[in-house]
Order: C-alpha cells, then structure tokens, then sequence
C-alpha cells in the first residue's frame, strides 16, 4: 500500500525564476526577461501594455534569478543530499534559439543543459523537463506577435526535436507547455501576447492555444519517433471551482470554470475539441485557425500522463455582491468562508487536492503527476541564518497525506511529487523574492540584495525522511 515503489519525489524549478544569466553564454532576450517586479507587472502579465524596452528606474527580477546559471552543481548536490529521485526544470528557449527562428540552435546553451543532466544523474535524479516554461523569445513576440501566429509552430517543433535528439537517454519525461491554461490569464507569459487596442482579446487567446495545442501534439509525436523510452506530459494550472452556494446557478458557473481549464486537458488528453467549447466558440464568434492535418495529429497524439500544479481550490458565485476578487492574484477567487488562506490569500485545501486528483483521473484514466505544490510563505532567519518553517511543513505534510488518501482510498495512479520552488526563487506572479517555498533559503531579497548564499531550512530535513520513507512518515 501507499506510494509506488518507483514513486518520482522531487522538487520543481523554472529557468526564468531562477537560471539568471539572462545576457551570458549566447542567450537571447526573452518575454520574461522585460517584466519588471512591482506595479506595472500585471497590466504587463495581461498582455495590456507592450513591454519591450528595459527602463532605468525598473527592477527585473528574472535576470538574475538566484544565479542558478552559475551555481547549479551545488543546488543539485543539495537536492542529491535530500535524496530527491527528480527534478522539474524548464528549458530557457533562448537560450538554445537566441532568437527563436534560427535553423541552427546555439551549442553553448545546449551543451549547459547536458551538463546540467549530467550532474542529476550523478546523484541518480532524472531530470523532468518541462520545455517552455512561460518563456518565449522576444524576436518572436516583435517579429510574429507571439504564439498568436501559425509560424510560432514551426519554431517549437525544431526546438523539440534538437531537444529530444541531444538529450536521448539523459531526459525522458518531458512537459509541453507549463500551465498550459494559463494563457487565458496571464497571455504574455503563457504565450508572448500582447494586444493592440480594440482587439478581441479571447478570440487571440483561444487562437494562440490553437497553435500551442497542435505544437504539443507534435512534440509528442516527435517525441516518441527519437525515443520510444520517451513520455510525454500535458501540464495544468489545476484547482476545483466550488460554487459559493448550492443554488443551482452557482453550480453551474462552478462547472463552467472548471470547464475553462479542463479544456486544453480534454484537447490534449482525448485528442479532440470538446462539444462544449466549440459550441461557445461558435456562440461567440470565435474562429479556430484549424488547417488540415490538425484534426489527425491532435487525435493521434495524445498525451502519456497528466501533470498539474495545485496550490488550492477556488471558489465562485454567481451573486455580484460576494463576487469580489482577492486582490494580487492573477485567477480570480472569492474567499471561501471554510478556508485558512496564505499570506497571498491562496486558499489551503488538502482534501481539495484529493478531489482535483479525483476529478483528473476520473476524466482521463491516465496516471497523474503532481509537479507543482507548495506554501508561498515569508520566511525570517534566526539569529544564525536558520529557517524555522513549520508552517511549510504543515502545509506539505497535509498535503502529501491527501495525496496518500487519493492512492491508497480511491485508487489514483500518481507517479510522482515535485514540490514547487524547492529552493527559493523569484515569484512567477508578483516577481518577488519575499514569496519563498524553497527547503533551501536563499539570500536575497525584492531589490535583488544580498549573498545568494544557500542553507537548508527544517523542512530540508523533514522532507529528506518523508522520501526515504516513501511518504511513510510525515
Ligand atoms: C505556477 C507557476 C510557477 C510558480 C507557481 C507559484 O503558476 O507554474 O512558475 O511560480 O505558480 O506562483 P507564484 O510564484 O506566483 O507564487
């Protein structure tokens, strides 16, 4: 009973949170790289106000990340020492096409990478890469507009198959698009959108998923023809939408909302549009850029597994006086009156987890991976630089015993657990250092101040033995 034997724990990363290096080694500049931390982030995350110049006075975070570029053998030989059998980590795209639409990929980006396998698998970690984690070259959002243009397909599809041809045998789990629905709420990130006044906004949205679909369905197919070895993951910003009362309507917008995300899962996962979305789309004038051959390959590749992240559930109303927005965040939730939030008013749902696994693997019958959870929480060092975070733990021992629930009680097939920000890195949604979830504090702070030094918090050691437990003790 309880996790499988092979069961991947981990922790997850994202190059542009914490890579750095952002002008070394042939990079080229990328949509993340231009959004400044403070108050004109999201106006910039919504793809409201082009972003393409650097301005004095701005502080951009994701440059120097926590300089992992340079120091990623030591992050790694602490992930070593905390026995993790993964790591979730993004490719930087401009890194390998500085500029996206190269025919030749550029070998000092390609050759870090290696190296960088080639360190996990010294401490028997198998890498588990995630291929565009919000990032896309600025010379495609300049030069094509982002992911709203058909030709941005053709640019992931050499991406993908340098990376898969190169990194044979070093990487065989890897992850299309990191959540892949949220473009709908963060377009610039999600897909190097920005839009010119007057434009429809859903209808770019939904075209640029489109093209970021039948890019995945391609990845997969390629992906399988270099490697059979090869599994290929879809990835989703999960969470339930509970309605607010059982009034009928609150259960149907609850059901619609879930619908919003379930969408690109139900492309990815059954290989088809669902009849609920192309009917709304045909009721909102919204055309899909299908061209012949998509309908076949979005069929016939489907996905292996499905991953997720899950940070909490949300709630929503159809009652516009309880229907307000918890502020600072970019998904949209009403407070829910039975819920302990986060300090960023992250709503804490362990028995939530359990039911979005339910609901996953009710729906797709394929096995599940968590790749992203964790308590977004301000950490204070002691007197000797020590983080006391029981808070973290708490949150992480409810969660992983949710987990557990959904194994051994209601039968999910879950491969692995990667535990967001295992070392502490800059915030995709507010761009701070402050919102930490790492095992590993790292000095610095929102100005970009600080040592950079590593040390372990408590929940370094407390996760080590829940992995050499296999989850056993939490
Ligand atoms: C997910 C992203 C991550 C990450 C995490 C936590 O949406 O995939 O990149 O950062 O959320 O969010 P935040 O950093 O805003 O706390």
């Amino acid at each position: 009973m309880g996790f499988k034997k092979d069961f991947l724990w981990g922790g997850a990363t994202a190059a542009n949170q914490c890579e750095g290096g952002y002008n070394e080694g042939g990079r080229g500049l990328a949509n993340v790289d231009v959004v400044p931390i403070g108050k004109d982030r999201f106006p910039i995350l919504l793809g409201e106000v082009k972003n393409f110049d650097f301005k004095e006075d701005h502080f951009y975070p994701a440059q120097e990340g926590i300089d992992m570029y340079h120091r990623y053998k030591e992050d790694i030989a602490l992930f070593g020492e905390m026995g993790f059998k993964t790591y979730r980590l993004s490719i930087a795209w401009s890194r390998i096409f500085p500029k996206g639409d190269e025919s030749e990929p550029n070998e000092e980006g390609l050759a870090f990478y290696e190296d960088l396998f080639k360190e996990c698998h010294k401490y028997g970690i198998e890498p588990l890469v995630t291929i565009t984690h919000f990032d896309c070259p600025m010379h495609l959002i300049k030069e094509y507009g982002g992911w709203r243009n058909r030709k941005l397909v053709t640019f992931y599809e050499n991406l993908c198959r340098v990376l898969f041809n190169r990194y044979k045998g070093l990487v065989t789990h890897w992850l299309t698009f990191n959540e892949i629905n949220m473009i709908l709420h963060a377009p610039f990130m999600g897909a190097g959108l920005y839009f010119e006044e007057g434009e429809n906004q859903e209808a770019i949205k939904y075209q640029a998923a489109h093209h970021e679909l039948v890019a995945s369905a391609l990845a997969t197919k390629i992906a399988h023809e270099v490697d059979p070895n090869n599994k290929v993951g879809c990835m989703l910003a999960a969470g339930l939408n509970y309605p607010y009362t059982c009034k009928p309507e609150d259960y149907f917008k609850s059901l619609e909302t879930d619908r919003e995300n379930y969408f690109f899962i139900d492309v990815q996962s059954r290989g088809a549009y669902p009849t609920y979305a192309l009917k709304e789309m045909e009721r909102k004038g919204i055309e899909i850029p299908f061209i012949e051959g998509d309908t076949d390959l979005l069929k016939e590749h489907t996905v292996d597994f499905i991953s997720f992240s899950y940070y909490s559930s949300r709630t929503v109303s159809t009652d516009p006086e309880v229907n307000k927005q918890t502020e600072g965040n970019i998904f949209a939730s009403i407070e829910n009156p039975y819920l302990e939030a986060s300090e960023w008013g992250w709503q804490i749902d362990p028995l939530g987890f359990r039911s979005t696994m339910n609901a996953l693997y009710d729906r797709y019958q394929k096995p599940l991976f968590v790749v992203e959870n964790g308590l977004g929480a301000i950490d204070t060092p002691d007197e000797n630089g020590y983080v006391s975070d029981e808070y973290r733990i708490d949150y992480m021992r409810q969660h992983i015993a949710a987990m557990r629930d959904a194994v051994e009680l209601d039968g999910v097939d879950l491969m692995g657990y990667t535990s967001w920000g295992c070392i502490d890195l800059v915030s995709a949604g507010t761009g701070e250092m402050k919102k930490r979830y790492g095992f590993i504090y790292v000095d610095r702070d929102n100005e970009g101040n600080g040592t950079l030094k590593r040390s372990k918090k408590k929940s370094f050691d407390w996760y080590k033995q829940v992995i050499a437990t296999n989850g056993e003790n939490l």
